[in-house]
């Protein structure tokens, strides 16, 4: 918020608020690009934002707002990274938090985030849809006053731009291409602001190429209608009516870009890669853009020096389940001496 306070919605009036949210590592990906025949492909790592995604931008300017209007609660909606950011803000602002939540579809490590951090957690029998309708009703309500915290609260998006801004400085430009992944499609929409407001500034000269990339089960964007049973290993983008839809389908279609589909398959290839080859240990949803990517750079699609940043979302130790899962790491077993280690290693 310091960083880039002309560009924010804060005031000497909104309290100081941080975490360390922001600055996060820009990092050249020399040997998946060489796999794909991309020369300039780069991720920015959102897994390190201090909640392990990039909701925390926002989350500080909600909360900070919502203290600044004088709030003693809040509440969101979420498929898990929301709550977490939503909880260790609450905390740090001394705000009560409430988190609603579809249950049985959150990544343990999310859940657990929310849960120390002592959020009131709801689980519902329904999914994320359903449970940004009942939040967003609670929220409308006058009998208990609370702050709805989902990227439908304008302060979200405002404080996702600052990643947008962070991509131009350190490149001293835009990026040709930003490939995201899409679920409620606020930080898609966000970055596309951010982007928008560096070139009306004169920072930058062009804004870049939007591709978003929705699970091939939770894909309401793609299909151009909502998805009633989203369903996709990507448990962060399991959402099939996006807040942000229009928003969204602005930003493809005035960046001349793409919003379209990847399979479970190609999202959890893209997942193994990245940390195979690279050793970013992104979460399943993350993946969805640089699997997007893969998939027009195979296709012939990119031209192989574009310069492409593909934004990793969250922290791939949320997900611990999906690792276990579908990583395929295993562990050699042996007794205590040299000679067994040695066995096991086939050395
Ligand atoms: C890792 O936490 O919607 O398109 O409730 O956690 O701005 O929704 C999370 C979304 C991508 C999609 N990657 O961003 C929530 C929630 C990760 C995410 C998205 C989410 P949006």
């Amino acid at each position: 918020m310091d960083r880039y306070r002309p560009w924010l919605p804060v005031s000497d009036a909104t309290p100081a608020l941080s975490l360390g949210e922001g600055a996060t590592p820009l990092v050249h990906l020399r040997r998946l690009g060489g796999q794909l025949g991309l020369t300039n492909l780069h991720v920015k790592i959102e897994g390190m934002n201090p909640t392990g995604s990039f909701k925390d931008r926002g989350m500080v300017v909600a909360v900070a707002k919502a203290l600044e209007a004088g709030a003693r609660s809040i509440i969101c909606a979420s498929t898990g990274n929301t709550s977490a950011s939503a909880a260790a803000y609450g905390a740090a602002a001394g705000l009560e938090v409430v988190v609603v939540l579809p249950k049985g579809a959150i990544a343990i490590g999310k859940l657990l985030q929310a849960l120390v951090a002592s959020a009131r957690v709801v689980a519902i029998d329904g999914n994320f849809d359903q449970a940004l309708a009942v939040v967003r009703e609670l929220a409308a309500r006058d009998d208990h006053p609370i702050t709805l915290v989902n990227s439908v609260n304008p302060h979200r998006l405002a404080g996702q731009k600052t990643a947008a801004f962070e991509i131009c400085d350190d490149l001293g430009r835009a990026p040709d291409i930003l490939a995201i992944p899409v679920g409620n499609a606020g930080n898609i929409s966000a970055y596309w602001a951010g982007f928008t407001d560096y070139v009306m500034a004169g920072i930058v000269e062009r804004r870049p190429r939007m591709l978003g990339f929705q699970a091939a089960g939770a894909a309401p964007i793609v299909l151009g209608h909502p998805v009633e049973q989203p369903d996709t290993i990507a448990t962060a983008i399991r959402i099939g009516n996006p807040a942000s839809w229009t928003l969204a389908t602005e930003a493809r279609d005035e960046s001349g870009g793409r919003i379209e589909a990847v399979t479970d398959e190609e999202i959890l290839a893209a997942y193994r890669d990245v940390v195979r080859l690279e050793g970013i240990f992104c979460e399943p949803s993350s993946a969805a853009s640089l699997a997007g990517v893969a998939k027009l750079a195979r296709a012939g699609e990119l031209d192989q020096d574009a310069l492409i940043v593909a934004v990793l979302t969250g922290n791939g130790l949320k997900d611990p389940h999906t690792a276990e899962a579908h990583a395929g790491a295993s562990i050699l077993d042996a007794a205590p001496t040299v000679d067994a280690v040695r066995a096991v290693l086939e050395w």
